[in-house]
């Protein structure tokens, strides 16, 4: 949630303006479209009163953010694992069109399960891709349980870096944090660029923080009370 509000409010450029000039966002961890869609409302590229439709019936705010409904979305995910080929070719397309939009995709960490990941992380150091930024949210969970209890990642950053990438890791619930990752990926001017984000799944209320039953249940009225009070506190 942080990471995305700091991209968008900060780090993508044009976000607002035409599909051809602005920086691309692609949400790889589709099932997070809630916590998108309330950045775009943020940013003023949808109106808050559309998200009390989520998840309903005819609404354009799906379970996973579909292209087709959101000019703000770049492709339809969900499926886990795609994003990051896609993005790679996209990313070409602009290099060899010499544009200056640049590419960002966002994964989970459960997602790098995927072998497709590993083969976009291939391309995309393979092709010298600077304008392209792989975001990792490292939150440690997927599903239910620990990722290292399925598919253990680590030592990321230093997969990543064997695989030819330009590598920072920040603490992604800290917007200060993830503002200097950014900036310091900007440097980087011949491989693409990761950042690993840190985060804790469930972060700002006692009641999700590290609780992995979140991954699939919704609050009861009484749970959203103290959740806000929390968040506001
Ligand atoms: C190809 C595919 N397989 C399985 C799923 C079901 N699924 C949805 S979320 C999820 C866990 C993802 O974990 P992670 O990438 O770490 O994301 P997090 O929820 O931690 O942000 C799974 C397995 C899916 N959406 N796509
Ligand atoms: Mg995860």
């Amino acid at each position: 949630m942080e990471f995305l509000y700091v991209l968008y409010r900060y780090y993508l450029k044009g976000a607002e303006g035409s599909r051809e000039q602005r920086d691309r966002f692609l949400m790889s961890k589709g099932h997070a479209s809630l916590a998108l869609y309330i950045v775009l409302a943020e940013v003023g590229l949808l109106g808050f009163e559309e998200l009390e439709t989520y998840c309903q019936s005819g609404s354009r705010l799906a379970g996973h953010p579909e292209h087709v409904h959101l000019d703000a979305v770049e492709i339809t995910t969900g499926s886990l694992g795609h994003a990051l080929s896609v993005g790679v070719g996209m990313a070409l397309a602009g290099a060899k069109k010499q544009e200056q939009w640049e590419v960002v995709v966002m994964l989970g960490d459960g997602e790098c399960n995927e072998g497709s990941v590993w083969e976009g992380l291939m391309c995309g150091a393979q092709l010298k891709l600077n304008n392209l930024l792989c975001v990792i949210d490292a939150n440690q969970y997927e599903s239910l349980d620990k990722t290292e209890h399925i598919m253990g990642l680590e030592p990321l950053v230093d997969r990543l870096t064997s695989f030819g990438w330009a590598v920072w890791e920040a603490d992604g619930n800290d917007p200060l944090d993830i503002s200097r990752a950014l900036q310091n990926s900007r440097l980087e001017k011949f491989r693409p660029r990761a950042i690993v984000s840190r985060t804790i799944k469930g972060y700002g209320s006692t009641l999700s923080r590290g609780v992995t039953s979140w991954h699939y249940r919704r609050p009861s009225p009484e749970e959203v009370d103290q959740i806000v009070g929390e968040l506001k506190s």
